[in-house]
């Protein structure tokens, strides 16, 4: 083995053979990526297969997840070659999961291999959550020969109208006609999920173009970003501008899509003295100690109330929709006295409630673009005390229950420093949905809001480490959602992860089963039978600890965030409730 240098991101060892190359490539401080580069014969074919791999690769992807099968067997030739991972779910849901997860982290889209038929309809589900969530995602799967697409004759994995399905829960779907074109297919498709707002794009290859000979087809050109979308005009900034300076009691709504400008809503929150609601996905924009920040649903009465009260809203970033904003179906936010919107879709400016200011444009630029605008001198800051009192009176909203669970994610929060907690749908992430303060932004996002798909947080987690492989990754899973994507549990140990999966264990459907007696339906289909945890991380070959109480997780955790590897803890739900 030689060295040949230790710098960040740089190649480290390289080792030849005659089987092929061995790389080392130091990635941080405390990781490094390890890839083979085989030297086999079929190497030397190049079909439109190993060519989309060359495109990929031009464009900066670093990580595939995929499930082979015949029918996409061309998209794998060359993959070995190339300086792409690939990633191996266990269902197809998964590597849609894990790419969503990959996408939170690393602000690229998560690209997944499917085969056709049930390749993709396996993965729809995931491609809806994303779409929801805004989360780009480029998902590439094989079809049939052309000739055999529609005929409806039974070739294997045949699906009427693949195309037509994909396209519902995506922001670009085609079909790669022939082979000349699978390089300007792609590059629209990264554009489209990339360029405007973030979303889940489909490109499909049938079998036969996939094998055709890509000889002689143009060196693949590098991605270029996107152009951003034009920023909202010099005047309506400076309208904004104006508004918020004569604004006395300001407050801003900031949603995921102001995940990238936390520095830029501090700035004007503190400058304009105004409280900052956070959305789910744009928890932790405001640290949690911030007196301005409010952690807490738009849901809660209290948060609504001075929302209400506020003479001018300022949304950035956020479709007020009702998970967020009016999860007890309490009165539209439509009566809002003046409303600024800056979002970078068009659609969304108008969607929920309408603006009588609306700009066009990314957070950040825009956000920046008032900043620089004047605003006048720095108000004294009202809204800590309007904030103190919105929190205490929210806080006495919720359960008592939940209110434990909070303090169990902040347990969590506190213990593992720099970690993301990707969640579930179950009962600690609902009532941290309500109200609890993320550290940062992106460390916190779930499933149990949006398109709320049960059996996202095991695999998204997964996509999550890949994406941030020097962050602890906490995955809250549920022992109900659990079950939903058990045989993803094999990927951490694939992948080396650095996770740690804390399942609450309360012995079914609690929360279906609380809404079934809330509305006097005597519960059925709820009381389901989990298994027994402590062998199934046995059976992966990761560390499990039963939890019961509050220092024993706490020791737990400092004690996963000391050294890379995969643990279970199993929580008994009862001792914290
Ligand atoms: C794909 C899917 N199927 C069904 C549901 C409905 N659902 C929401 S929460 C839930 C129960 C989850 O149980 P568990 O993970 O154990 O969490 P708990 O409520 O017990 O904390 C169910 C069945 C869903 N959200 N997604
Ligand atoms: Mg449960």
């Amino acid at each position: 083995m030689t060295r040949v240098g230790v710098e960040d991101n740089s190649l480290v060892h390289r080792s030849a053979s005659a089987l092929g190359v061995f790389e080392l490539r130091k990635l941080n401080d405390s990781v490094l990526d390890a890839k083979f580069v085989s030297r086999a014969r079929v190497a030397m074919k190049k079909t439109v297969g190993s060519y989309l791999i060359e495109c990929l690769e031009a464009r900066g992807v670093r990580h595939v997840f995929g499930i082979p099968g015949v029918h996409n067997l061309e998209l794998y030739r060359g993959l070995t070659r190339s300086r792409i991972r690939h990633v191996t779910g266990r269902h197809e849901q998964g590597l849609g999961f894990m790419a969503d997860g990959y996408a939170r982290t690393t602000g690229r889209p998560g690209v997944c291999f499917t085969i056709t038929g049930p390749g993709l309809t396996n993965i729809v589900t995931a491609m809806g959550q994303a779409y929801a969530d805004s989360i780009p995602m480029v998902v590439i799967s094989s079809e049939n020969s052309r000739a055999d697409i529609g005929t409806g004759c039974g070739h294997l994995h045949e699906l009427p109208d693949q195309l037509g399905l994909a396209a519902k829960v995506s922001a670009s779907a085609e079909r790669v006609e022939q082979a000349r074109d699978l390089h300007d297919v792609v590059a629209r498709a990264f554009a489209a999920a990339t360029g405007g707002r973030p979303r889940p794009v489909y490109i499909e290859i049938p079998r036969d173009v996939l094998a055709a000979d890509a000889r002689g087809l143009p060196a693949p050109a590098s991605g270029q970003s996107p152009p951003p979308p034009e920023p909202a005009t010099a005047e309506s900034i400076a309208v904004a501008a104006r508004r918020l300076r004569c604004a006395h009691s300001p407050v801003l709504l900031v949603g995921g899509g102001a995940r990238g400008a936390a520095a830029e809503i501090k700035s004007l929150a503190e400058h304009l003295g105004a409280p900052v609601v956070m959305t789910i996905n744009a928890r932790g924009l405001l640290p949690p100690q911030h007196p301005l920040g409010v952690s807490m649903t738009a849901s809660l009465a209290p948060v609504r109330a001075m929302i209400g009260a506020a003479d001018t809203v300022l949304a950035v970033g956020t479709e007020l929709g009702p998970t967020d904003y009016d999860m007890y179906a309490a009165s539209e936010l439509s009566q809002l006295r003046e409303l600024i919107r800056i979002d970078v879709d068009e659609a969304e400016l108008r969607r929920n409630a309408r603006p009588a200011l609306a700009l066009r444009g990314h957070a950040r630029e825009t956000l920046r673009g008032i900043l620089a605008s004047g605003l006048g001198a720095v108000r004294a800051p009202w809204g800590e005390a309007t904030v103190l009192g919105v929190r205490a009176e929210a806080q006495q909203l919720l359960s008592a229950p939940m209110r434990r669970e909070i303090a169990f994610l902040e347990v969590i929060r506190d213990a593992v420093a720099n970690a993301i907690l990707v969640g579930d749908s179950t009962q600690p992430v609902y009532a941290g949905n309500l109200g609890f303060a993320a550290a940062t932004p992106g460390s916190w996002f779930n499933s149990a809001t949006g398109y709320g798909t049960l059996g996202y947080a095991v695999p998204a987690s997964t996509g999550a480490g890949l994406g941030a492989p020097d962050r602890p990754i906490v995955c809250l899973v549920g022992d109900g959602g659990i079950q939903f994507s058990l045989g993803e549990l094999a990927v951490p140990r694939d992948v080396d992860a650095w996770s740690v999966i804390v399942i609450w264990n309360n012995r079914g459907y609690a929360e279906i089963k609380t809404s079934m007696l809330a509305v006097d339906i005597e519960p059925e289909g709820v009381n389901v039978q989990p298994p027994d945890f402590s062998h199934l991380a046995r059976a992966y070959g990761y560390g499990y600890l039963f939890i019961e109480d509050l220092e024993s997780l706490e020791q737990a955790l400092r004690d996963f965030a000391s050294r890379r590897q995969v643990l279970v803890l199993e929580i008994r739900a009862a001792a914290f409730e």
